[in-house]
């Protein structure tokens, strides 16, 4: 593969650098998971370490929260307070290279079909390569398309936002609403809000993706149509979500300018790999934004689905988004694997997944802006590796992908936080931070700062009998006053919540999820299981409607609801 990423191949020396397309074999003949070597040493490792508390590790090793901190990418990962020392990093670093993770990320960036079960190589990477990188896919340099798939957003973006694009009344488009839903919807909205600090304020952005009506009418009851540009953004443009509000806008919009079709072709643009459905839906081609199927849907918000947010931010800002996921990428692909963030983290959810039966994992950002943050990798991480099968269709015997979930500090804290501090379940945590506010306001960012900090360091250390009792707590309440600690949290610091960052930050999620899917040895990249309720959908909806009774032949549960909604309707 010629081009930037054709380094891969040059490196040697260490064992987690590349050897280039020698490693493809050798993908073909990983061993099962339990038989793994590094994985069977984990097992007895981990009976030593479980009986450890981090306080014990912390002062067994005075340098320790030096020694287990990495960084990439510009940020900074501090692992110090995670259940692990030298011994297990080293057997979960040699897993990885027994997983044939290195084999696999330089299959990944080479565009080979690793999506198995689609036929597709999922080569989100290529969406931020250099404008000098090559990747072939079926004998076509894909990066080339890319770009300018790129200069043509950035050109449209520019209309837009200067007014230079008028709407059919001639009037400067003021409000754009994105219309899309799962990865058509998730990446926009995160990365909206995510760098609204950058964004053009005097224009609105909105999101609509239920199929419950209240989303599409509510995104649009206080907007003008004459000022209102619609982006339909589905990759396939056969989602019932998405055509049923993209229908619903149209029809809005045509009636808001006094019922004249031709508005639409001012008003509406698409984004999607589907031109057929796009001209049929009545959207000039001219005015579609393609990607291709080898972006994911949970993997494309920086493809043209990201279309809104380069509106939002201008085309500067959105490239120097892209800049950031490609540092990360570089990252991920070339450093040595116990310094390699991605990966650091995707093996520590692997190691509270399988030896110590942790279900979910919390990302808690000290962040407004990234409220959404958690929404969006629900997806990336749920949909990516919420399997059972390995990638040969063999059922696994170990867990695969934990919960992921979260929401902003310090709201948390007064909230769901006491769970995790006092709770019987273990919740490892990701806190995510900046050493700098976007806007400065007295004492707030120090406030917020000292508080993710300490939330930390309270996990990890907890408070003991002696310590309450040494308050003077009355007796009966000292169990309840106990902290346990040992509760283990990644620390991800960064300088600002620039677009760099946020780029590097959603690239190092993606390249987590994937080092973890390839421990497990299945497909991060198929969604088979989203599959069945669309189609029993498609069943039901005919029968909710149907004039007569219908004869129904599903489960007597679903017989009985569906009666009740006829009824109740
Ligand atoms: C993501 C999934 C899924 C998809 C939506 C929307 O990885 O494939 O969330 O993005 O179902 O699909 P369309 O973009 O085709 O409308």
């Amino acid at each position: 593969m010629p081009g930037a990423f054709a380094c891969v191949r040059m490196e040697g020396g260490d064992p987690d650098t590349s050897d280039g397309g020698r490693n493809a074999n050798a993908m073909r003949a990983i061993t099962p998971l339990p038989r793994r070597p590094a994985w069977k040493a984990l097992v007895s490792h981990h009976k030593t370490i479980a009986g450890l508390h981090l306080r014990q590790l912390f002062a067994a090793d005075s340098k320790r929260g030096e020694r287990f901190t990495a960084s990439g990418a510009g940020l900074f990962l501090d692992y110090s307070k995670n259940r692990v020392d030298a011994e297990a990093m080293k057997r979960l670093v040699q897993l990885a290279r027994e997983s044939g993770l290195r084999a696999r990320i330089d299959a990944m960036f080479r565009g080979d079909r690793i999506n198995v079960t689609e036929h597709r190589a999922a080569l989100h990477v290529a969406l931020r390569a250099p404008k000098s990188a090559t990747i072939l896919v079926d004998g076509k340099d894909v990066v080339a398309e890319v770009h300018a798939v790129l200069d043509r957003m950035g050109a449209f973006a520019d209309r837009v936002r200067s007014g230079r694009w008028r709407g059919h009344t001639g009037r400067r488009i003021r409000n754009v609403v994105n219309i899309g839903i799962g990865g058509s919807d998730l990446g926009p909205v995160m990365a909206y809000e995510a760098l609204k600090h950058y964004s053009r304020r005097d224009m609105t952005f909105r999101f609509v993706s239920n199929v419950d009506g209240i989303d599409f009418v509510e995104a649009v009851r206080d907007l003008d149509p004459a000022e209102t540009l619609f982006i339909v953004s589905s990759k396939t443009f056969t989602t019932l979500e998405t055509r049923t509000n993209a229908e619903s806008a149209r029809a809005w919009l045509v009636q808001g300018l006094g019922g004249r079709e031709r508005a639409v072709a001012k008003h509406f643009v698409a984004v999607s790999t589907n031109a057929g459905q796009v001209s049929a839906f009545g959207i000039d081609t001219a005015n579609m934004f393609g990607f291709w199927d080898w972006v994911g849907g949970r993997y494309s918000m920086d493809s043209a689905i990201g279309l809104s947010t380069m509106l939002a931010v201008g085309p500067a800002n959105f490239r120097r988004m892209l800049a950031g996921f490609r540092a990360m990428d570089e990252h991920f692909r070339t450093a040595p694997f116990g310094e390699n963030l991605p990966v650091i983290m995707g093996l520590l959810a692997v190691w509270y997944s399988n030896f110590f039966g942790a279900e979910t994992v919390a990302v808690l950002p000290y962040e407004n802006y990234l409220k959404r943050f958690p929404a969006y990798l629900q997806q990336l991480t749920m949909e990516s590796n919420g399997k059972s099968v390995t990638l040969a269709g063999r059922r696994v015997r170990y867990a695969t992908g934990p919960v992921y979930w979260g929401e902003p500090g310090t709201n948390g804290q007064h909230s769901f936080y006491q769970l995790i501090h006092q709770g019987t379940r273990l919740v490892p945590c990701d806190f995510i931070a900046f050493a700098r506010a976007l806007t400065p306001l007295g004492r707030h960012h120090d406030m917020l700062i000292a508080n993710v900090l300490a939330q930390g360091e309270a996990l990890a250390f907890g408070k003991t009998e002696a310590e309450v009792r040494a308050e003077g707590v009355p007796e009966a309440l000292v169990p309840h006053k106990v902290f346990e600690g040992n509760r283990p949290s990644n620390t991800i610091f960064a300088r600002q919540l620039t677009p760099e960052t946020l780029g590097a930050l959603v690239a190092l999620y993606e390249h987590s999820v994937f080092t973890q899917g390839t421990i497990w040895g299945i497909n991060s990249f198929d969604q088979w299981g989203v599959e069945l309720g669309k189609a029993l959908a498609q069943r039901i909806m005919p029968e909710l409607t149907a004039r007569a009774a219908p004869r129904l032949a599903h489960d007597s549960s679903t017989n009985q609801l569906i009666r009740h909604y006829r009824r109740a309707r």
